[in-house]
């Protein structure tokens, strides 16, 4: 491609130089204005520096993905797969011209379709480019219903050019990757990390010092992206020091394991940190589930109070004024529907100083946790538990919900054992959970 540079009073001046030496299909990229002569740049000149552009063949036809299609053009094939950051760099700044290109293309079309007014002569710094040859015959201005026409045409062409446009540049940035880091963003999409945070993560490796021996050493690359990770989740974690909590209502859809974790945690709390626990239920709706909470209670020795209605749960707080921690439990319930979080934030209001977690089954996908989840963050809740880690082998919902709603995750339970099957969340064990070992394969 042939590339030169004009430097004169006006852009129509340059039209006929540029069509002189790079032919009647050059197209301009850029018009700015510059001053020349004078003193310290005060003083000078007012000019226009213009450059322009064809193909070097002689033919002077500058070959953009707009020319002669009404359709977006395929993704182009990568001429050769690029190994390194430089490769990668290489291949934007070839996107980003073939965009300028593309670009010129169509509006050197638009011009030539309704030719721009005599006041319309490009000001300085637009960053226009019209063609040399059209802009001559631009005195025959077409019907303006043709023109309607032509312009939708060109619209939807230049929206087929920007896709195409976004496609080619993300496929030569992809292809610009090196085998270990595209492994570690397919290990990311398969474990259903939204591509907010898998490009979060992306971005941050290239960022690092050492990234180019990284994007070349799988075990190193995975320690570095778990240690990122690591870092993302780390402020949210610690909320479930037991010391913070005192009285907490669990809610979450149905058979999630609400129960089975108050158990566990009752259990925990009373062995192990020798707390004083108090259990109250608000599920009344099966007999069953007051039983299930009431034989765990038995085992351990701890009071249960059952409760029917908001008014009575403030009876139930005080009848356990003196423990050191409550733990309500509240009927399954699907919570899309306001109506029945409004009932929960009605027993939420019983007076009491109580904190709500949020009880989410890990074998859910992000989007119905998130329509569990969304309402209850909107009404200030920001504390999760999430459950049957050991029924899945997927763990980026967590991730997602976490980063995204700024949730702090305090326990993962893995298992229908109580107490042992639940422990505090650690971002260090979860990233390493997420990202597995570097399959050397
Ligand atoms: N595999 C596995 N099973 C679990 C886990 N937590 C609970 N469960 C099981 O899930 C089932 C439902 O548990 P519950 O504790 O009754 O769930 P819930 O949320 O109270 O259910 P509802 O009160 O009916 O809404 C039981 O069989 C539990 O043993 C877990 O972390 N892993
Ligand atoms: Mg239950």
């Amino acid at each position: 491609m042939k590339v030169k540079r004009y430097v004169v009073g006006a852009v129509p001046e340059a039209l006929p130089l540029i069509r002189g030496d790079l032919g009647s299909n050059a197209v301009i990229l850029s018009t700015k204005e510059i001053r020349t002569g004078g003193f310290l740049g005060m003083f000078g000149k007012k000019r226009i520096e213009v450059i322009a552009a064809a193909e070097s063949d002689g033919a002077g036809a500058v070959r953009t993905p707009a020319a002669g299609r009404s359709k977006p053009m395929p993704p182009a094939q990568p001429a050769r797969p690029a190994e390194t950051a430089a490769d990668a760099v290489a291949a934007r700044e070839e996107a980003f011209t073939a965009q300028r290109l593309a670009a010129a293309a169509v509006q050197e079309r638009l011009a030539a379709a309704e030719p721009p007014p005599q006041a319309a002569v490009p000001q300085p710094q637009a960053a226009a480019a019209y063609s040399a040859a059209p802009a001559v015959q631009a005195s025959v201005p077409a019907p303006p219903q043709v023109n309607g026409v032509l312009q939708e045409e060109l619209l939807q062409e230049m929206r087929g050019i920007k896709t195409w446009m976004r496609q080619l540049s993300a496929q030569q940035a992809q292809d610009a990757l090196t085998a270990p880091v595209k492994k570690l963003l397919e290990r990311m999409e398969q474990q259903e990390v939204a591509s907010v945070w898998r490009e979060k993560l992306l971005q941050e490796l290239q960022e690092a010092a050492d990234y180019e021996q990284l994007a070349d050493n799988g075990e190193a690359l995975w320690t570095k992206a778990k240690e990122l990770i690591t870092n993302w989740l780390q402020p949210f974690e610690g909320a479930a020091d037991a010391a913070n909590l005192r009285a907490v209502h669990f809610v979450g859809p149905t058979g999630v394991g609400k129960t089975t974790t108050i158990a566990k945690l009752a259990a925990m709390e009373t062995l192990k940190n020798k707390r004083s626990v108090g259990l109250i239920t608000a599920d009344t709706y099966r007999i069953a589930a007051v039983d299930q909470l009431r034989t765990y209670a038995d085992i351990l020795g701890v009071p249960l109070e059952v409760v029917f209605s908001p008014a009575e749960s403030a009876r139930a707080f005080q009848q356990l004024e003196e423990k050191e921690l409550i733990l309500m439990d509240t009927a399954g319930r699907n919570y899309r529907s306001e109506l029945q979080i409004n009932e929960v934030n009605s027993l939420l209001k019983s007076g009491e100083d109580t904190e709500t977690c949020l009880v989410l089954s890990l074998t859910a996908r992000t989007s119905d946790m998130e329509a569990v989840a969304l309402p209850f963050i909107r009404h200030g809740v920001n504390k999760a538990i999430f459950t049957k880690l050991d029924e899945t082998r997927i763990y980026g919902s967590l991730l997602n919900l976490v980063l995204e709603h700024r949730l702090q995750p305090l326990y993962l339970a893995f298992g229908q054992t109580v107490p042992d099957d639940i422990e505090p969340f650690g971002s260090r064990k979860y990233s390493a959970l997420l990202l597995g070992e570097y399959d050397h394969g």
